[in-house]
């Protein structure tokens, strides 16, 4: 990997940014703590090993690729519960059903601090990867969780602060699939017909190793872009199927880029889930944006099609604005040229190689979603506002950047209420191009939440029926959702997905209290 060194001092995490000021006074956060927290009474249903190593895989023709990979075992439970893709730098697909006691016993064999998060997953704040709990190269740290989200597909990735983007680069992320009773009833295709599909671009230099970013601030402040599109780390990814109904699980497992999803014949995609699970009903999008880190699920009908027949999922070309990648992201810098965000490529090829006589039938209704209600959000007057601008060189959150354990007194929620939070992408900011936006993919940890409204929007690619983790914010959009600080009290992140703009601080903590815990 190049400049990750390079990268830890120009962004000096930690330590400085714990000197300053606004700190909330915690316990001394570290993963020794939890080393030892196996004092209890957890009894695990799935009790995983999971290791951060550096190993070798091919990806392109010729020299193996050196990553860095996680890499599991089952220590207790269901042997199932963990899938390594063939041929990928990707971590073993994790399957847990909801109500599940899951411990996972993370060991760091690579040469930084690290920490994983498991991307969506309703967990206690020590459980959820936050920067403070990195742990040293040798360490370990143990996690230990019920499964309480609904059916759906999550995934984890590192959250060490300020190398977040080298570390997923590098090959440390892999999906999280949780079912249920209600995803059962719904009559989903399954097995070898549910298949999950990580996409992710990356650059190689001559002898077939990753090249991330120059160290150019214009680059970060674009995020990465690489020229080659990977699906599960394969370059001209083909999938063989049958003439018959497949559930095709899609991550935007990028650092930066956005994909314009769409089937090149022109045929609507046929939406099932988003990152939160099943929709109540399937939707049908000519295309869809999907934003790092968001999640959809796509049902997928090849029985219409003789065997032989090819189709191609495609990312259509799109505006991302001022900074999005074209411009600003090559040429004028002098980078080196790269597939800018927005261009047009395909993402992978299905081929139809065999006949089968029985195919599923869309159904109707997938699920339920309770929904919120604004008039219930204790807020709903005074919606929390974020606004995404650049300050400085920097992209911020109402002008902030992240301090570890810093907490604003306006981002203090209470547990257990529901409330009204609106990102607002429309510019402003001071100082050299203060006026720039670009997209941003916000995150928050610990909720799933419901999108309220969108503002601003001049495109149809959006599903946002769903419970979400991650919306995507285009320049010169606004969005308010709803989410509820249910039963965890403690400090979580909000943030750009964006992993560059997260490594860089567009990132901060929110506090969820307890007002009735005594202290
Ligand atoms: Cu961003």
């Amino acid at each position: 990997m190049i400049n990750r060194r390079q990268f830890l001092k120009v962004t000096g995490a930690g330590a400085a940014a714990l000197a300053a000021g606004g700190i909330i006074p915690l316990a001394k956060a570290a993963g020794a703590g939890a080393l030892t927290n196996p004092a209890n009474n957890f009894n695990p249903d799935l009790d995983i090993a999971l290791k951060a190593t550096p190993a070798e895989t091919p990806v392109l023709p010729g020299n193996p690729t050196r990553v860095w990979s996680y890499r599991g075992q089952v220590v207790k439970g269901d042997p199932a519960s963990l899938i390594h893709l063939q041929r990928s730098y990707l971590g073993p697909v994790i399957r847990a059903r909801t109500g599940q006691k899951v411990r996972i016993r993370f060991t760091n064999d690579v040469a930084d601090e690290t920490i994983v998060h498991w991307h969506g997953l309703h967990v206690p704040a020590e459980m959820d990867g936050h920067p403070r709990y990195v742990i040293a190269p040798g360490e370990s740290y143990i996690y230990e969780f019920e499964v309480r989200n609904r059916a759906g597909t999550y995934w984890y990735h590192p959250h060490p602060h300020g190398i977040t983007g080298p570390q997923v680069y590098g090959g440390l992320a892999g999906l999280f699939l949780v079912s249920d009773d209600e995803e059962n009833a719904a009559g989903l295709p399954a097995g070898e017909y549910d298949i999950p599909l990580v996409i992710q671009d990356r650059a190689f230099d001559a002898r077939n190793q990753l090249v991330y970013l120059s160290g150019h601030r214009m680059e970060q402040m674009t995020g990465f872009l690489g020229d080659w599109i990977l699906v599960n780390g394969q370059p001209d990814f083909s999938l063989p199927v049958a003439s018959r109904a497949y559930r095709l699980r899609l991550l935007n497992g990028s650092n930066s880029r956005i994909y314009k999803l769409a089937w090149q014949d022109g045929q609507p995609l046929t939406i099932i889930a988003t990152d939160g699970g099943l929709l109540e009903t399937p939707v049908q999008r000519r295309y869809v944006l999907l934003g790092p880190a968001e999640r959809l699920e796509l049902w997928a009908d090849f029985s219409k099609y003789p065997v032989g027949s090819e189709l191609t999922l495609v990312s259509l070309p799109f505006d991302a604005g001022a900074m999005g990648g074209g411009m600003m992201g090559r040429g004028m810098m002098g980078a080196e040229s790269v597939l800018p965000n927005g261009a047009g490529f395909s993402i992978l090829r299905v081929t139809v190689t065999r006949r089968e006589q029985k195919t599923l039938a869309l159904p109707q209704r997938l699920a339920t979603i309770s929904r919120y209600r604004e008039a219930d959000a204790v807020n709903r007057k005074n919606p929390r506002r974020f606004q995404l601008v650049m300050q400085h060189m920097a992209w911020t959150i109402n002008g902030r950047t992240f301090r570890m354990l810093e907490v604003a007194s306006d981002e203090k929620v209470r547990l257990n209420t529901l409330e009204v939070w609106e990102f607002i992408n429309q510019g402003g900011g001071m100082g050299m191009m203060g006026g720039m936006n670009m997209p941003h993919p916000m995150h928050l940890h610990g909720m799933q939440f419901q999108v309220l409204e969108r503002q601003g929007v001049r495109h149809e690619g959006y599903v946002d029926e769903g419970w979400k983790d991650t919306v995507l914010l285009m320049p010169g959009e606004r969005i308010k959702i709803l989410v509820r600080f249910a039963d965890y009290p403690g400090l979580f992140l909000y943030h750009c997905h964006n992993l560059e703009h997260e490594d860089m601080g567009m990132m901060r903590n929110y506090l969820i209290e307890n007002p009735s815990a005594s202290v």
